[in-house]
């Protein structure tokens, strides 16, 4: 079988358009130019930014296509150069590899740069003045953050506060092109984070910022007028790749794609309206330009995340797989959507047109959709980073109105605990996927050495102050706090099958009483 590229395609268009539900770009590759660096081509930029960018470029706008950057591997850039940086994205409906997948050939991505072997490459990239715009995935630990803030003491920014030379953050690479780029004179550039994490945008510049006072303080002045520094809200939910989508993309266009991506119908991009220079129009693809982003932020990793969050948590307890296996289990279920609606929607602030019990109800049905087999621990892979953005401020929200309102946090209460032997577990069966890894066998061992007769207590307190709950009032809240021991207590002696269920019907007792109270 012949493989994916520019050439094959075009010759296999004209048979596969005809037999499937394919679709292709349609605009000529060799005239475009990039206008985008992208940080972070993982499946999910291929399946979200690269398809907005490559509806765009089908729109006519020329110069707006993508160089990626891979922060780590070449894997990425191995398995595409060869098919000239092609790919198929695949749609997957409820009925998996059926008559509504939806396949897309997209060819907005251009070229893939490995950061680690050649930086000097990725700043010229970055320094080049036809580039008008970084964006960047990185995931929440590609950002050196501790307690909410960029950790000045992480050995990758001290080696670049140090140095940059040879740049080993994301605030590096900016960082260096854009002395690069002032010593050229070169244009505007405009940064966009596209990672789950509430305010990525004044990250990355409070980071670049602090590269540049230390390195160059003529391009910090010419940054302030010249770079803007813009969060937005990204969602679709996105698998890894496996064997059986290469098959059904080998079968239907009969040419072999060694990296496609797939993808769940639903696609969303909401974007900070701040843009230092040029801004592409995505506008026109179906993403959304807002003046005040942070409600989307807030939106989605209290909603959205958390809930996947507390899924994947509950779903490797019980031994489930995947997120739409793991609520099959109507108790995981019926957990979810009671602490979305009664712990995180009576906190939460949301965009106005948007009904919070909506959102809910859409988000569940997403994550039901078996056509996505999501692997709950993808989505527990760095669990210490995530917690403290999807969890832990609904808790302090909920514990900050409690005196005033009833503001209830049992289910939260309760995913902590869930969380803190879902560590627990994963660590002593070698599978947990965590940048903290190696501080929470640390704690665990000195716990256990130092702190005998109050293991559970120490353990719990220590497991969350290493998830960066420092900086969070519920960790001094005694009454909190004893809640989450003795949830922690109940699921370690009892299974969590039952935990749950025990739970789950003294709640609805709960509220069978409450009209007679
Ligand atoms: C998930 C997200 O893996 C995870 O942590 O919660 O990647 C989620 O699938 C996306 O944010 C959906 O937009």
């Amino acid at each position: 079988m012949q493989q994916l590229n520019q050439n094959t395609l075009a010759d296999c268009l004209t048979t596969a358009t005809r037999t499937a539900n394919v679709t292709s770009y349609s605009y000529d590759r060799d005239n475009l130019q990039a206008g985008i660096v992208h940080f972070g081509v993982g499946n999910f930029h291929r399946c979200h930014q690269a398809v907005y960018v490559d509806k765009l470029l089908s729109q006519g706008s020329k110069n707006w296509g993508i160089v990626g950057v891979s922060m780590r591997s070449s894997h990425l850039r191995d398995q595409l150069a060869p098919q000239d940086f092609l790919y198929t994205e695949v749609t997957l409906n409820k009925d998996r590899f059926g008559e509504s997948t939806r396949l897309r050939l997209i060819g907005s991505l251009l070229n893939v740069l490995v950061a680690p072997e050649n930086s000097t490459a990725v700043i010229r990239q970055v320094a080049d003045g036809k580039i008008k715009l970084v964006t960047t995935t990185i995931t929440e630990k590609g950002y050196c953050l501790s307690s909410g803030c960029i950790d000045k003491k992480h050995p990758d920014f001290l080696a670049d506060s140090a140095s940059l030379d040879s740049p080993r953050t994301i605030y590096g690479y900016i960082a260096a092109a854009a002395i690069q780029r002032c010593k050229q004179n070169g244009p505007p550039l405009s940064i966009l984070c596209c990672d789950n994490i509430q305010s990525g945008g004044e990250h990355l510049q409070t980071g670049v910022r602090m590269l540049l006072q230390q390195h160059d303080k003529e391009t910090m002045d010419w940054a302030k007028k010249q770079m803007s520094f813009a969060s937005s809200m990204v969602d679709r939910v996105a698998p890894a790749t496996e064997d059986s989508l290469k098959q059904l993309v080998r079968k239907t266009l009969e040419l072999d794609d060694a990296w496609p991506v797939s993808a769940e119908p639903f696609s969303q991009w909401v974007i900070e309206d701040n843009f230092a220079g040029e801004r592409p129009a995505f506008d026109n693809v179906g993403a959304q330009f807002t003046d005040d982003i942070s409600l989307f932020e807030q939106m989605k990793l209290r909603f959205l995340n958390a809930g996947h969050s507390i899924i994947s948590v509950l779903g490797y307890l019980e031994g489930h797989p995947t997120i739409h296996q793991a609520l099959e289990q109507a108790s995981i279920l019926d957990f979810v959507q009671r602490a979305l609606l009664k712990n995180v929607l009576p906190v939460a602030t949301i965009p106005v047109n948007v009904k919070g019990e909506d959102y809910i109800a859409d988000v569940t049905k997403r994550f039901t959709n078996s056509a996505l087999p999501y692997n709950v621990q993808q989505v527990n892979t760095d669990s210490s980073q995530k917690i403290q953005q999807r969890w832990f401020p609904t808790i302090d929200d909920a514990l900050a109105k409690s005196s005033t309102q009833a503001a209830d946090t049992t289910l939260m209460s309760f995913m902590v605990a869930a969380w803190v032997l879902y560590i627990q577990k994963a660590l002593n069966a070698g599978e947990l996927n965590d940048p903290l890894h190696d501080q929470f066998i640390a704690a665990q061992l000195t716990i256990q050495r130092q702190e005998p007769h109050r293991q559970d207590e120490g353990l719990v307190h220590q497991f969350l102050l290493i998830a960066g709950a420092g900086r969070f009032r519920f960790l001094n809240s005694a009454a909190f706090m004893s809640t989450v021991l003795s949830n922690y207590q109940t699921l370690k002696n009892t299974d969590i099958s039952t935990a749950l269920v025990q739970l789950l019907s003294r709640l609805s007792l709960q509220q069978k009483e409450v009209p007679h109270a």
